[in-house]
């Protein structure tokens, strides 16, 4: 049986359009959970949208409409969005489904039962941009002596009844779990930063609200919601069927979530308390991604700079978009964008290295061997050296890929088709079809191996294209397990399998201006 590897985004705020950060943390998502199936894991991937709490309650009273509305509509552009650039989720959550609101019901039934809920008055600063509850000690003073959270966000006073779960009580359990596990947070900056915050000391969490009804109501307490981050991360094991169980219950505990680092607080210290109380199994890993900055600056619908990545899908096309998102916002950091950004990036790697590699070798076969794969010809040690530097290059992608690298990586499949693009010079098969034809045929069959090493590699970054230089290619196994395949040529080769003429599967973008700064 192969091992199950869970998989999932945070699931966004439909309180508006989604914007590039959203585009970027599904990308990033799917191309790990590609990754995954091409390495023989049995994988779900999860994503979907967190559509309670008072943030879309205040953002449906401004547009004058009721909030159910407000998220049916938003939710659709962001499942719209998934659609479009490419992403391979099995699910799309909603958590205004029937089957969420069970589920967080006997979650919270867990935590009770467990005595960690109790009623009390809450007092103290509450961000409705981020939804969070904040501690005086954290608040820093912005202009006009406003209060702000650590996110930079307004605060507002609250007092309510609510209902409290007992946080303070898993500070060592935390601590002792963080020890025992070292890889449960990452990358290592983030976990520093939730190691002190829990070594600080944890304060109970207030965890329901009795000011609105956009929630999920709170079993046996009339009049309560609960707080939208308890049902906000619950969706992660509605996912898998709880509280019923089934089929899917094999993903619990998820393998990795993936999720910006404004929020590592809530995975890392919030949610494995949560499970730790009602009794369930801990995620194995909670990644903490970083921003997409527009010139340096945070995007968000609050702050209305935001990005549509549609737009730019449009622009430069789905794949263009995901290679350069992963390429060049080192994973785990900070990192800009911008439209010419996109197309530099996308012309060097994939239409002037790869996409020109793969185009000229395929023509010439179509055009002077009718399509026929080359037959062994004359070898050369060039033609090992070119394999092992491709494989070498491959391997390294395919290590760092699976440990979070994902920027080397990409990195390192680049000094593989560097090396192709090295080969096919130098060896000029087209200089050789009338002076060496032998040899030449050598050349074009160590170039369609290598090409298809480099197209299997790439495929969970840019799926579509890769995919298609696959399909030209004639290759069908494209797992993980298919890169070590030596006899793959030869088989294929004995099939007749013709290379048709191909159409350049990455186009060349027009670079467009800087915009001028702000
Ligand atoms: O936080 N760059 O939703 P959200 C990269 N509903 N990532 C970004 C980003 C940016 N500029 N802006 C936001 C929520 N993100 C909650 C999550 S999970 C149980 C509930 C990331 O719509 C952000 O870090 O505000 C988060 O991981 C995701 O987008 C959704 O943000």
């Amino acid at each position: 049986m192969a091992e199950p590897y869970y998989i999932t985004t945070a699931i966004h705020y439909p309180n508006g359009k989604p914007h590039i950060g959203h585009a970027y943390e599904m990308i990033a998502a799917d191309a790990i959970a590609r990754f995954q199936r091409q390495a023989g894991r049995d994988v779900r991937f999860q994503t979907g949208t967190d559509e309670h709490g008072l943030k879309m309650v205040q953002t449906a009273r401004d547009r004058g409409v009721p909030v159910r509305d407000l998220a049916d509509e938003m939710s659709g552009y962001f499942s719209d969005m998934a659609q479009r650039l490419n992403i391979s989720c099995d699910r799309f959550i909603r958590t205004v489904e029937p089957e969420h609101y069970r589920a967080s019901q006997a979650i919270w039934q867990a935590m009770q039962d467990a005595g960690d809920l109790y009623l009390d008055r809450y007092e103290g600063w509450y961000s409705v941009r981020d939804e969070a509850f904040y501690e005086e000690k954290e608040l820093t003073e912005g202009a006009g002596g406003i209060k702000l959270s650590p996110q930079g966000t307004p605060v507002e006073w609250t007092a309510e009844e609510t209902w409290f779960f007992r946080l303070s009580k898993y500070q060592q359990p935390l601590l002792d779990f963080y020890a025992a596990n070292p890889g449960f947070i990452r990358p290592e900056s983030r976990r520093n930063e939730v190691l002190r915050f829990v070594e600080g000391g944890l304060i109970d969490l207030s965890v329901s609200r009795t000011s609105f009804d956009w929630g999920v109501p709170v079993p046996g307490s009339d009049g309560h919601v609960m707080y939208v981050w308890v049902d906000a991360l619950t969706n992660y094991l509605t996912g898998t069927g709880y509280p019923d169980g089934g089929e899917l219950s094999r993903y619990w505990p998820a393998a990795s979530h993936i999720i910006g680092k404004d929020i590592v607080r809530f995975h890392a210290v919030y949610w494995p308390a949560f499970l730790m109380s009602a009794g369930l199994a801990l995620p194995k890993e909670v990644f903490g991604h970083g921003f997409v900055l527009n010139r340096g600056e945070k995007m968000s619908k609050s702050l209305g700079n935001v990005a549509d990545p549609m737009a730019l899908a449009d622009a430069f096309g789905v794949d263009a978009l995901r290679y350069f998102l992963l390429r060049d916002i080192g994973w785990g950091q900070d990192g800009s964008y911008s439209p010419r950004a996109i197309a530099m990036r996308a012309n060097a790697d994939l239409s002037n290295s790869f996409g020109n590699l793969a185009q000229r070798t395929l023509a010439f076969i179509a055009k002077n061997l009718d399509g026929a794969m080359p037959g062994a010809g004359r070898g050369d040690p060039a033609d090992a050296a070119l394999l092992a530097t491709v494989g070498e290059a491959n391997a390294e992608f395919v290590r760092l890929f699976g440990d979070h690298g994902l920027t080397q990586a990409l990195e390192a499949w680049m000094r593989g088709v560097f090396a192709c693009n090295q080969y096919i010079d130098a060896q000029a098969p087209w200089a050789l079809r009338k002076t060496d034809p032998e040899r030449m045929e050598a050349v074009l069959g160590t170039l369609i191996r290598a090409i298809r090493l480099c197209a299997i590699t790439i495929l969970p970054v840019v799926p579509a294209a890769a995919g298609a230089m696959l399909d030209q290619l004639g290759v069908e196994d494209r797992s993980h397990a298919a890169l070590a395949d030596e006899g793959w040529y030869a088989a294929h080769a004995a099939t007749g399998f013709r290379i048709a003429s191909p159409t350049p599967i990455f186009p060349r973008l027009e670079i467009p201006e800087e915009e001028p700064a702000a």
